[in-house]
């Protein structure tokens, strides 16, 4: 039987670290090669360095490794993306190319590419935004999305390329810290709550946003990846629901453990990205097509990330 050789790009990532742990209990250690551009001391020898903009580069290692699969997670995020625009573009650009270049050249079996909510802009309907809305992205990384998106459909129409994609809502994980996106403060406020520390929230505490738990987004991941190819009718992105909850219900959810916890809310540049995000998405598609179902509601998701931060922060004896 034809074995699964997975290369993750971005693997040192908040999703990435998370999706190569899993990918490992499921094809096997020796199958799953993590890779990213920056590797931090903890994770020398664990991920290897790969600039997935160079395609020669990613064609080596594709080669060099026997490679079939690649889940293509790097990217520059929403916040961070708007320092510099330019960069935002080659960088989530450029690498989406050279990962399907190489699939198509060296005819890989699958690739995943992840979309995000933030493909929508003022013209989606802010509520149930559906799978066919318009997309008017506000931001460099929403924009690099939605055209990802249609090159992804490109080369599977033309070439045949098995792209896979899913629009994810900010995603909430103990295991790793999000970096550079505008939903980061729904895993920073839990960092804070376990270390009984106060949290000033940069958005309004009223600001609705679709969220999903890090566990429903990687087994979404791997139920769309897993799903026979006919039964995936959308190729540009799939919308991907989980649950919508603003700061404020989050802090409410929070308090049920920590009573005194205390926030106070200064809004900064990101509120006006989430402003221009949907509350809340309609996945009939994903539900239809490969019968995606979420489990993770807000008071399970604050209970599991308390239990697991506690742990991390070796605060299991604490009260
Ligand atoms: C961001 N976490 O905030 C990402 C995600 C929907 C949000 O794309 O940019």
């Amino acid at each position: 039987m034809k074995v699964d050789r997975v290369l993750v790009t971005g693997a040192g990532g908040q999703l990435g670290t998370v999706l190569v742990k899993t990918l490992r209990k499921l094809k096997g250690v020796e199958n799953v090669l993590a890779t990213d551009l920056h590797i931090k001391p903890e994770d020398k020898g664990l991920i290897f360095p790969l600039d997935a903009t160079n395609e020669e580069a990613v064609a080596e290692m594709v080669l060099g490794n026997k490679i079939t699969q690649i889940y293509h997670l790097a990217a520059i995020l929403s916040a961070k993306g708007e320092e510099d625009p330019l960069l935002t573009w080659n960088t989530n650009l450029k690498s989406l190319f050279a990962i399907l270049e190489v699939a198509r050249k060296y005819n890989l079996d699958k690739i995943f590419f992840p979309s995000s909510i933030a493909v929508f802009g003022a013209s989606a309907p802010k509520e149930n935004t559906p799978q066919d809305a318009y997309l008017d992205p506000t931001t460099v990384y929403g924009t690099s999305k939605a055209a990802g998106e249609q090159w992804a459909n490109y080369y599977f129409k033309k070439y045949k390329v098995d792209v896979r994609s899913l629009r994810y809502p900010g995603i909430i994980g103990y295991q790793s810290l999000p970096g550079g996106g505008t939903t980061d403060y729904a895993v920073e406020i839990y960092h804070k709550a376990v270390n009984k520390e106060p949290y000033i929230c940069y958005l309004k505490e009223d600001t609705t946003l679709p969220m999903i738990y890090m566990n429903d987004a990687v087994r979404a991941t791997l139920e769309l990846m897993e799903a026979p190819a006919e039964k995936i009718k959308t190729r540009t992105s799939y919308n991907l629901n989980a649950l919508s909850f603003t700061p404020s219900q989050v802090v409410e959810s929070i308090k049920k453990w920590y009573p005194n916890f205390k926030v106070t809310y200064k809004e900064d540049y990101r509120e006006a990205i989430a402003q221009s995000w949907p509350s809340s998405i309609l996945d009939t598609q994903a539900q239809e097509d490969w019968q995606w179902q979420p489990h993770y509601l807000l008071d399970d998701i604050s209970n599991e990330m308390i239990t697991e931060l506690k742990k991390k922060y070796n605060l299991h004896s604490q009260l």
